[in-house]
């Protein structure tokens, strides 16, 4: 790569297209460190910060888009803590202020100093108001932010800090409720939930029963190791009881957030179940007593994860246990990549490597 410029997939207009364009190469003062990019993910939540209107998001234009991004460190600032030059890593992409209670457990994603900092406008963290990693090297604020990958494939190792940690969070969210073969259903076995499918059987004694509107998506599930999978039918509630026990899901993982998962989500959990809603998709949910939800549930709304999350995440996937499906893209092919992602005809996660 030039030493004296960068590409960068740009937002510089609220509702416009993102654009590939060349920007100074960033030069590391203080605690920051510069990481030369080998791989940036591409998420849903890129397609809501693109069509952002003016005013919708606490960012300021123009800034780098990529959340999700894997590379190797290129050069520390002279206060940099963290992996040394050369070593490679994933960005842990939720920045907080980094000093708060929250913050020094890792739980930056949890930042308690959020609203602080979203009314300074200084951005969520990596593409998100502040440059991210869809470009040919990226700062990041400190080496806190970084967590080593080893010899994992770039490809590979960028999903895991956001789709694959995203994941991870959700389960943590309803491990401790998870008994011996108890159901727990995912909804939506797109980038995050064939991944959150891997994790529950590799790190919990679940029967995973998946649901998905898409016959390769319950491919993919048993793929994953889904004990079961069907499609979102007006039966599915009592086809997914009837692999319950009849008592009902343990935990519902809803990646898809719709209305009509959140009322199959009602429709299956069990008294003292466990409602995890990562998706955005527009649904809505009226938590009333009494009212439709079973009583005793409990509902999370999971953001991102925390840095040690990361680090159980990066773990799992050295092992072996843990893969993503990939569909790679040029870096120079973003544009068709962010159409494809929209139209839904992404397989798995699409990950951008400099080309
Ligand atoms: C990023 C920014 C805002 C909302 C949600 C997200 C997720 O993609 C992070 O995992
Ligand atoms: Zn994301
Ligand atoms: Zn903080």
């Amino acid at each position: 790569m030039s030493t004296g410029a960068t590409r960068a997939v740009r937002l510089t207009r609220w509702g416009g297209p993102p654009i590939l364009t060349e920007t100074a190469r960033p030069v590391p003062r203080g605690e920051e460190v510069l990481i030369e990019v080998e791989a940036a993910g591409l998420c849903r939540s890129d397609l809501h910060v693109i069509d952002a209107g003016p005013g919708a998001l606490p960012y300021r234009l123009p800034f780098t888009l990529g959340h999700e991004v894997a590379g190797r460190v290129a050069q520390r600032g002279p206060s940099a803590v963290g992996p040394a030059v050369g070593e490679r890593v994933v960005v842990h992409g939720p920045w907080g202020c980094g000093s708060c209670a929250r913050c020094g457990t890792g739980a930056e994603n949890y930042c308690d100093r959020r609203t602080a900092l979203d009314a300074d406008r200084v951005g969520t963290g990596a593409g998100l108001g502040r440059d991210g990693g869809m470009a040919d090297a990226m700062l990041v604020p400190s080496g806190r932010v970084l967590v080593p990958v080893g010899d994992l494939a770039a490809e590979q190792a960028a999903p895991l800090s956001d789709a694959g940690l995203t994941a991870y969070h959700s389960v943590a969210m309803i491990r401790p409720a998870l008994g011996e073969d108890e159901g727990v259903v995912v909804i939506g076995v797109g980038g995050l939930g064939h991944l959150a499918v891997q994790i529950l059987r590799a790190t919990t004694s679940a029967r995973v029963l998946a649901v998905d509107v898409r016959e390769e998506a319950l491919a993919l599930a048993d793929a994953c190791g889904a004990h079961f999978g069907t499609l979102l039918r007006p039966d599915t509630a009592a086809a997914l009881r009837s692999r319950t026990g009849g008592a009902g899901a343990v935990a519902v993982l809803d990646f898809v957030g719709s209305r009509s998962s959140l009322e199959l989500a009602v429709d299956v959990l069990r008294p003292g179940g466990e409602l995890v809603v990562v998706g955005s998709g527009g649904g809505e949910l009226t938590v009333r007593k009494p009212g439709a939800l079973p009583p005793g549930t409990r509902i999370s709304l999971p953001f991102w994860g925390t840095r040690p999350e990361l680090e159980a995440v990066v773990s799992l996937a050295r092992d072996g246990v843990l893969t993503v499906g990939v569909e790679p893209f040029g870096l120079s092919q973003a544009t068709e990549a962010v159409a494809r992602l929209r139209e839904g005809r992404v397989r798995g996660r699409a990950v951008l490597t400099p080309d």
